[in-house]
């Protein structure tokens, strides 16, 4: 300990070390059973804009946990009672919540072998005692910064998986993406022998709503006769908005009687709405997958759009299996 300073002045004679900027704010939670190692870090970690929570034991560190958001947890390795920071690591990297979250390993300089648990165990990088100031900076930046920017990536992954999949004005699933379902459950429904049910649903003269209400009403209508079929069918059934005021239904584990039964549930649900003050009705054509020859999505769905096409021909609002 007593080194330290000369440690880095040597460090310093060695390397000119520049002063360094670094952009960092939150709070890092630190685990550690010495007190007066805990609040010399807690100045240097004010250096670089970080607060920093002080836990002794591993319960602890747990409990601030459950409240509180950081953006690095630091740990030390031998702890008291029989504790260590590798059971530490090992707990957080078990919950899913703390897959990602920056873990710094504090371990000493000689001892090897735990650095290298420390690392197996799941901590993203370790710094030994006793520790240089700007190789704590160094380290603890590239950590966050590595992390933000996998953070950053997933909200962008999450954001274009939402546009590729789903139809902008209502939110339910596009046409693409139930193709993409389609597939999976016709393959699911034919190895497991299982029932798969398909509606067509259009709604009735939706011209006129347009013309008679004007474009921004007909989009209002849309939006709640989509949120309505959402809360009528089950999560597993996959809703898309197939065209302009054309919605399908692949209804999951259901066989054709079940399918009937529901799409006439929806027809009346539907014709009481009256969305935006609107009397609306919609015409549904419904078919099953076929158990006895292998179908494919396309046929169905054509299958379908000829009942919805009888089910206009015989007067609208209904049904027509
Ligand atoms: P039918 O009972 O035969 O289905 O008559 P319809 O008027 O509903 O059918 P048609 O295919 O003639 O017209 C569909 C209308 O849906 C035309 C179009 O203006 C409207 N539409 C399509 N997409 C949208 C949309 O995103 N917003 C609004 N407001 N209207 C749309
Ligand atoms: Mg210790
Ligand atoms: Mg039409
Ligand atoms: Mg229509
Ligand atoms: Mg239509």
């Amino acid at each position: 300990k007593d080194d330290l300073p000369r440690l880095e002045e040597a460090l310093h004679s060695l390397i000119p070390l520049g002063p360094f900027r670094y952009n960092i704010s939150g709070k890092a939670l630190y685990l550690e059973d010495s007190l007066t190692v805990a609040k010399a870090t807690d100045a240097k970690l004010k250096r670089l804009g970080l607060s920093m929570d002080h836990a002794f034991s591993i319960a602890q560190a747990l409990e601030l946990l459950q409240h509180n958001k950081y953006e690095l947890i630091m740990t030390d390795i031998v702890l008291q009672d029989n504790e260590t920071g590798i059971d530490f690591i090992r707990q957080l990297r078990s919950e899913s919540r703390f897959q990602q979250t920056p873990i710094l390993a504090v371990t000493s300089l000689e001892s090897v072998n735990r650095r290298i648990l420390a690392l197996q165990s799941g901590a993203n990088d370790y710094i030994s005692k006793p520790v240089l100031d700007e190789e704590l900076f160094a380290r603890i930046n590239n950590l966050v910064s590595a992390n933000r920017l996998v953070d950053q990536l997933t909200r962008e992954r999450q954001r274009l998986l939402e546009l590729a999949t789903k139809d902008h004005l209502t939110g339910l699933y596009n046409r693409h993406f139930m193709g993409e379902v389609a597939k999976r459950r016709f393959a699911e429904a034919r190895k497991h022998q299982l029932p798969l049910s398909l509606l067509v649903i259009d709604i009735d003269h939706f011209k006129q709503v347009n013309d008679q209400h004007g474009h921004h009403i007909g989009d209002k209508v849309l939006k709640r006769i989509a949120e309505a079929l959402r809360q009528q069918f089950a999560e597993h059934d996959c809703i898309a908005r197939f065209g302009g005021e054309e919605f399908v239904v692949l209804l999951h584990q259901q066989d054709l009687t079940m399918a009937t039964d529901k799409a006439h549930q929806l027809c009346q649900l539907l014709e009481q709405l009256q969305p935006e003050g609107i009397a609306t009705s919609v015409s549904i054509g419904v078919t099953s997958l076929s158990s006895a020859r292998e179908e494919f999505f396309d046929e169905v769905f054509a299958r379908a759009d000829k009942a919805l096409y009888q089910a206009k021909q015989s007067g609208r609002n209904q049904v027509v299996t």
